[in-house]
């Protein structure tokens, strides 16, 4: 049978067969990419292939051990395949490993939620973020929510941010989630498999039930003293957009949302292949005077001119060269 990875706790994975089984099934056998080495060999929004378990397996299995059994499905299967990924998006497992997880694959775009207060999130995840989606080819466009909270200042922050990222070409939107109306939003969604990423409590569980009009998943607050997220959300899991119309019911795109994350860890991306991630660094580097310039120190740099003259935003090179030095540390690891 073949089915959609609808949810991942990392041990067991929640699937929805192409005849609208949901199934919870378990791994059998080793699946890789390329070698590398993946905390999650499967992810949501993954296809695969999944056998079911005898009824009578099934049963004693579920009276043995109810723990990791989230209850939701019915029987249990192994999943034995995953399908060719279109795409997916993949970050460091932690600042230190060697190991890499995908956050979720078969993607159409992915929609990182940031907010510039509430808690803050900084350039160099946005640009680490938006790297990463550059270098695996994902559409990417960001979601600048918890605008009702703003004060001057942080508004003229906002407005800063999203003219440099739409100068990029990366398409934005600010809103306020906890008073969003599914129409605001939909038009950017519909008919679109779309991962919602981004720091813990910057809004992604509020915005996916905002969007459903009831509550999906469970929301947390920002902690007062550290004016951070709490990690509410623990498990990717996505949600299909259903309209119905007359007696017919028509899928509208998935949103996937997804555990928030503290830094993102590149991974898998080469010194010299950098400057691609980066529009705008990647457009003026053409002018450089060395082909390899790594557009750091050497003469005849038209990036670093670029920089002297106001043409590239600080925040943008330091996030280039926040990216360079992770891989000046993969040598080492
Ligand atoms: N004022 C205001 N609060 C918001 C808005 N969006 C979300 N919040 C609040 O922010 C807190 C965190 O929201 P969540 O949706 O749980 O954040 P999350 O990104 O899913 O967090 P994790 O699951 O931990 O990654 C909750 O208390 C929400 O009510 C908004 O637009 N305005
Ligand atoms: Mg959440
Ligand atoms: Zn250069």
């Amino acid at each position: 049978m073949r089915g959609l990875v609808i949810k991942s706790t990392g041990s067991t994975y929640l699937v929805r067969t192409d005849e609208g089984q949901l199934l919870e099934c378990h791994i059998k056998g080793n699946f890789r990419i390329r070698g590398i080495r993946s905390t999650n060999p499967v992810a949501v929004g993954d296809y695969v292939t999944v056998s079911l378990i005898g009824e009578a397996g099934l049963t004693a299995k579920r009276s043995n051990s109810d723990s990791g059994l989230t209850g939701e499905a019915g029987p249990i299967g192994w999943i034995t395949d995953v399908e060719p990924r279109r795409n997916y998006i993949i970050r460091r497992s932690t600042n230190l490993s060697k190991d890499c997880h995908i956050i979720a694959a078969n993607l159409d775009q992915v929609a990182l939620i940031v907010t510039i207060n509430h808690p803050e999130t900084s350039t160099v995840f946005i640009d680490r973020f938006l790297a990463t989606a550059e270098a695996y080819r994902v559409p990417a466009l960001l979601i600048f929510n918890k605008v009702d909270l703003l004060n001057d200042e942080e508004l003229l922050r906002l407005q800063e941010l999203r003219e440099l990222y739409e100068s990029l070409g990366y398409q934005t939107m600010a809103l306020s989630a906890i008073s969003l109306q599914p129409a605001d939003i939909l038009p950017l969604l519909r008919g679109k498999t779309t991962l919602l990423s981004g720091n813990s409590g910057v809004g992604k569980s509020t915005l996916l039930n905002a969007l459903f009009g009831r509550e999906m998943a469970r929301t947390g607050q920002i902690s007062t003293a550290h004016n951070k997220g709490m990690h509410t959300t623990t498990f990717s899991e996505m949600y299909e957009l259903v309209e119905s119309e007359k007696s017919k019911v028509e899928s509208q795109g998935w949103i996937i949302d997804t555990p928030g994350i503290k830094g993102f860890g590149s991974f898998d991306m080469q010194r010299e292949e950098m400057s691609h991630y980066f529009r705008d660094i990647f457009r003026v580097g053409t002018e450089c005077r060395f082909g390899n310039c790594t557009h750091t120190n050497e003469p005849g740099c038209a990036v670093m001119d670029a920089l002297e003259r106001g043409e590239i935003a600080i925040s943008r090179y330091e996030s280039y060269l926040s990216l360079l030095a992770d891989c000046e540390e993969e040598k080492y690891r």
